[in-house]
C-alpha cells in the first residue's frame, strides 16, 4: 500500500477550527484562529462525545454528567436515546431489519475499570445497551447471544418490543425486490452510536449500540458489540468507538487500537488517523466503504478521522453543546 496524502480539508478545518477549542455558541465555532495540526477541539471534562449528529443523546448524557452522575449511566442513557427514536433506522427501535425482515441488534457497554458486557443478535428488545450493562454487572459472562440473550433479558425483566416499524418494513420490502446484497452505510444523518463521556472525576466510560448492516446476513455481527474493535476504554488511558463497516474495524480491532497508540504518547487525534490508515492498509478496496473513529484521553481531549467526507460527532461540554463536527478524513 502506497503512502497515500493526509488531505484535511473538511469543513472543520476549512473554517479554520482545529485550534479553536472551547467556543461556546453550536454553529459558531469559527474564530479565524490558524489550523494547527492535532490541536484537540475539545478538552476538559466532564463531557461527552458521540458518534454522528445526535443532539438528543449527548444531551441527555450531559444532563447525567452535570448533576455528578457517572460516565456509566450517562452512556448508557444516552444512547438509550437513539436506541428508541424511531427515526433512526440504524440503531434499536426502528433499525432496518437483516434479509429475513427480523430487527437483530448489537450492543456493547464497558466502564472505568475495565468491566465490559455486550449483546448479539438481539431481538425483540428496545434496550440491547442495558441488556449489556445487565450482562457486565449481574452474570460472569461478557457477552450473550441471540435466543440466551433475549431470554435474559426477560428474566431481568425487559419487556418484549416490535422493533420493526412499518417505514423499515416497506423500505425492506422493497429491497427486496431486487434483493441485492450492497448494504450500504454511513450515509444517512445519524448511524450507529458510539458514545464516550469522562465524568466530574474524569472516569471514562463507554457505549456502542447498533443494528448493524441493513439487510445484513441473519446471523451476522458487526464490530459495534466486540469489545476493542467497536469500543474500547482504558481508565488509565482513554477511550475510542467506531462507526462504519465493521468487518473492517474487527481486523484491526479498531477501539483497542487507539487507545494503546494514545498510551503510547499519540492525542487522540493522531491515534484516530493512525487506526483509519491501518485499516486501508489492509484493503485497497477502501474506496468503497466507510469507517469513523472517535476518541478521548484523560483531559478530555478528542480526536475523529474517518476514511470519507460525511462523518461527524457531537460533543457535549461545559463550553457548550457544539453542532455536528465534520471529522477529518482521508481522501483516497
Ligand atoms: C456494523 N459498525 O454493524 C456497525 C455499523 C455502523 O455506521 O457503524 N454503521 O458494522
Amino acid at each position: 500500500m502506497q503512502r497515500r496524502k493526509f488531505l484535511k480539508k473538511s469543513t472543520l478545518s476549512s473554517a479554520g477550527l482545529v485550534a479553536a477549542p472551547f467556543v461556546a455558541s453550536a454553529g459558531s465555532l469559527s474564530t479565524g484562529a490558524k489550523p494547527k495540526a492535532h490541536t484537540a477541539l475539545f478538552e476538559g471534562y466532564p463531557m461527552v462525545i458521540a458518534t454522528w449528529d445526535v443532539p438528543n443523546a449527548t444531551a441527555k448524557a450531559w444532563e447525567i454528567l452535570e448533576n455528578n452522575g457517572s460516565s456509566l449511566d450517562a452512556v448508557e442513557q444516552g444512547v438509550m436515546v437513539e436506541e428508541s427514536d424511531v427515526d433512526n433506522q440504524t440503531v434499536g427501535k426502528g433499525g432496518r431489519p437483516d434479509r429475513d425482515g427480523h430487527v437483530t441488534l448489537d450492543a456493547c457497554i464497558m466502564d472505568k475499570d475495565g468491566n465490559c458486557g455486550a449483546v448479539v443478535c438481539l431481538q425483540n428488545i428496545e434496550h440491547p445497551v442495558s441488556v449489556a450493562r445487565k450482562v457486565m454487572e449481574d452474570t460472569p459472562h461478557v457477552m450473550l447471544a441471540g435466543k440466551g440473550a433475549e431470554q435474559f433479558a426477560y428474566e431481568k425483566g425487559f419487556e418484549k418490543t416490535e422493533l420493526l416499524t412499518e417505514k423499515s418494513r416497506k423500505e425492506w420490502l422493497a429491497w427486496q425486490e431486487t434483493s441485492r446484497y450492497e448494504p450500504v452505510i454511513n450515509i444517512e444523518n445519524h448511524d450507529t452510536i458510539g458514545m464516550l463521556c469522562l465524568d466530574a472525576q474524569g472516569d471514562i466510560a463507554g457505549a456502542c449500540t447498533t443494528s448493524g448492516m441493513a439487510y445484513k446476513m441473519a446471523g451476522r455481527v458487526g464490530d459495534s458489540p466486540i469489545i476493542g474493535a467497536g469500543l474500547f476504554i482504558d481508565n488509565e488511558v482513554g477511550g475510542a468507538t467506531a462507526t462504519g463497516v465493521g468487518e473492517e474495524v474487527v481486523r484491526t480491532v479498531g477501539s483497542f487500537l487507539i487507545v494503546e497508540l494514545m498510551r503510547q504518547g499519540k492525542s487522540p487525534q493522531e491515534a484516530c488517523e493512525e487506526g483509519v490508515r491501518r485499516i486501508i492498509a489492509k484493503n485497497p478496496d477502501y474506496k468503497d466503504f466507510q469507517v469513523g473513529f472517535i476518541a478521548v484521553n484523560k483531559k478530555g481531549e478528542t480526536g475523529a478521522f474517518c476514511i470519507h467526507p460525511g462523518f461527524s460527532y457531537r460533543v457535549y461540554n461545559r463550553k457548550g453543546h457544539f453542532n455536528p463536527v465534520s471529522a477529518t478524513y482521508i481522501t483516497p
